[in-house]
């Protein structure tokens, strides 16, 4: 009677064992077919779900697609920051492949945890990038106390990350958290604002891209200036149009040039016309980004079309 129970308890383990392996092997083939049938540059239609026209990184990206052998025949989908996260979203909920254009500081990867850049063994998106602030001629001289604390304004990725991730879990606007970023922070306003004399109502001009990144700076920025005694006015144009602006002196500084890779070319082309005031962060970065659950690793692994 024992034995026979005993058998009976063996058998069920071995048969749940071998159903167990029988699973296992069959969940294998499964993928192995699949990636045979179907590369992931075949499943995102050699297309890069890319942003606005005139971003640095989209002139980047297209530099890449020059560049990379393996992005020969792919295409850049150009609409917004908006449309793109809806498609990475919309990806991601249904574990489907995507290339992005993707980069920090953003909110991006807070909000989907399973990002990674694809390695870029050519070094078109380089690696150390900063947000500089650039002056125009004139203006250190004509706003000395102004310059200063622009001078001195610098602040981390995180700083940045988390004015523009709660922007977008709130939905408040990006001027009203960054109000409420400057008083919640007053030790590192005490710091861009030392030795700074009070303003008399000169206005400033700074001249900003439409990023939620740049917005951030520039909205933070002004609140400490307008508590210095200055008046602000941020204007929120095309990169190529922050670019010329400070150089035909239309503004007086902007928080916003992304070097030394992704705004490149438009710095170049005003090279001399300007004061290169250096980093107000460091760590930023931008790339080709991909879920994790896709088995790649570099920007080589993707396949011409
Ligand atoms: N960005 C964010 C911008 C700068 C800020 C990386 C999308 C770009 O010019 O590409």
């Amino acid at each position: 009677m024992f034995k026979q129970k005993r058998n009976m308890i063996v058998g069920v383990i071995s048969s749940l064992i071998l159903v167990l392996l029988l699973a296992a092997c069959g969940s294998d083939d499964t993928s192995n077919d699949s990636a045979e049938e179907e590369s992931y540059s075949e499943a995102v239609e050699h297309t890069i779900t890319g942003i606005e026209p005139g971003a640095g990184i989209t002139v980047t990206t297209e530099a890449a697609m020059e560049a990379y052998d393996q992005l020969s025949g792919w295409e850049l989908e150009q609409s917004s920051t908006a449309a793109m996260i809806v498609e990475l979203e919309k990806a991601i909920e249904n574990e489907e492949p995507i290339v992005v254009t993707g980069w920090n500081p953003h909110w991006m990867f807070a909000k989907f945890d399973n990002l990674k850049y694809l390695e870029d063994p050519q070094g078109i998106y380089g690696d150390k990038e900063e947000i500089r602030s650039l002056a125009r001629e004139g203006f250190e001289e004509e706003n000395p106390n102004a310059y200063k604390l622009i001078d001195q304004f610098n602040w981390s990725v995180e700083d940045m990350e988390s004015i523009m991730y709660e922007s977008s879990e709130t939905g408040q606007d990006i001027a009203e958290v960054s109000k409420q970023w400057v008083e919640d922070n007053p030790d590192k306003v005490e710091a861009w604002t030392e030795g700074v004399e009070d303003g008399n109502g000169e206005t400033v001009e700074l001249v900003s891209t439409p990023w939620d990144s740049e917005r951030a700076s520039s909205n933070v920025v002004a609140e400490v200036l307008r508590s210095k005694g200055f008046e602000v006015k941020i204007t929120d144009v095309d990169v190529a149009v922050v670019f010329e602006a400070i150089a035909n002196g239309d503004a007086d500084v902007t928080l916003a040039a992304w070097m030394p890779y992704t705004h490149k070319d438009f710095y170049e082309s005003i090279e001399g016309q300007f004061v290169d005031m250096g980093a107000n962060l460091e760590g930023a970065k931008i790339g080709l980004v991909v879920p994790d659950y896709m088995d790649i690793d570099s920007i080589e692994d993707l396949e011409a079309k």
